[in-house]
């Protein structure tokens, strides 16, 4: 297996400004054109949209007007070397997406979310993306009899598979996310993600991204949500990042709560040759909020620099060594190794 070079990315959300359900923002808004700016300057190579990042205001515009506002942003995007890795629909911020979006309770509401979605192909295929990723936020319920659920997987199937016929190219990565902003969602796990795809019209093109912080809120190890997802050729997408233990989504630096967790995602991304396909490595995450502007790119940047870091500690991991200990069921000592490797012994 080839030692794939990596490559990484981040969304233009991931330079937040501080905002939490409980207070306002803590730094002064960004343009757009600073963020790609930041992203330049600290040599990450590609980007990744929300539609309405790509074209704001994406609700009051004409197609021809979005067609335009994406072409000039494809130019802006070719100037500046960088590539867009992908689009995704933001199904959570409209008022027609209170009550879900592809399995919401009303008709009117599931039509606008379809429509948007089939807006949202057409944008990435005009930015230079076949890939379409789908955060299903508000795709689940807050009360279970609100909702049916066989019927919501079927009305999930079906906006998959119209936006499937829409565009011929077009990859729908599932983004799952077990809850938060609802308490329950309907694809909670990347077994579940790769369950639907083979419900649709053409599951080879339904696939997934994983990120960290949702497999660790699902009770799960992302390492094996990674090789799971990579035995089927489906991980073409990944949010790494962290999360303290069960709580709010926290979008922690990657390696910032526990190294050794991270450490094993990146021993699977390795063993499975992620990005050999021209998969990016990105990251989803947000600086805390006290963090001052003159900081704000930090948590970015570390993260891309404790990847590096691992890739060094997964690649120079005395593999013969560990398979001894595993052949004596010495896993005591395999432990040790591991966390003595980390530590810079062994
Ligand atoms: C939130 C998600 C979110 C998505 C992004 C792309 O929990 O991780 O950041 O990744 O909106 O759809
Ligand atoms: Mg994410």
């Amino acid at each position: 297996m080839p030692k794939p070079k990596y490559r990484f990315c981040f969304g233009p959300w991931n330079l937040s400004e501080g905002q939490d359900p409980y207070g306002p923002t803590t730094r002064p808004p960004q343009t757009f054109d600073w963020k790609l700016d930041q992203l330049k300057k600290l040599g990450f190579d590609a980007m990744m949209f929300h539609d309405d990042d790509a074209v704001p205001d994406i609700d009051a515009k004409s197609g021809t007007q979005i067609r335009k506002e994406t072409r000039a942003l494809k130019r802006k995007l070719n100037d500046a070397g960088v590539a867009p890795e992908m689009v995704a629909p933001r199904l959570w911020f409209s008022p027609m997406t209170i009550d879900g979006a592809y399995a919401s309770n009303d008709p009117k509401c599931r039509k606008y979310a379809i429509e948007r979605s089939l807006r949202c192909i057409d944008i990435a295929k005009d930015l230079g993306t076949d890939l379409l990723v789908l955060w299903l936020a508000r795709e689940g319920t807050y009360l279970r009899e609100s909702k049916n659920g066989r019927r919501s997987v079927d009305l999930l199937v079906d906006a998959f598979d119209k936006m499937l016929a829409h565009d011929k190219r077009i990859r729908l990565a599932i983004e799952p996310k077990p809850n938060e902003p609802m308490d329950h969602a309907y694809l909670p796990t990347i077994g579940h993600a790769l369950a639907v795809a083979q419900l649709t019209r053409d599951p080879k093109r339904v696939g997934c991204l994983i990120e960290s912080a949702h497999a660790i809120l699902a009770g799960l190890d992302p390492a094996d949500e990674i090789d799971f997802a990579m035995a089927f050729d489906k991980l073409w997408s990944l949010h790494l990042n962290d999360q303290n233990g069960l709580k709010f989504d926290q979008d922690k630096p990657f390696g910032s709560a526990n190294l050794r967790v991270a450490f094993n995602q990146v021993r699977a991304l390795e063993r499975n040759g992620y990005g050999s396909r021209g998969e990016y490595v990105c990251f989803d995450v947000h600086p805390f909020r006290p963090t001052k502007v003159e900081h704000w790119l930090a948590h970015l940047d570390n993260s891309r620099r404790t990847f590096l870091r691992l890739v060094e500690k997964a690649r120079s991991f005395n593999d013969k060594k560990a398979q001894g200990l595993i052949a004596d069921r010495n896993y005591a000592a395999l432990d040790q190794m591991v966390i003595e490797h980390l530590m810079g012994r062994g």
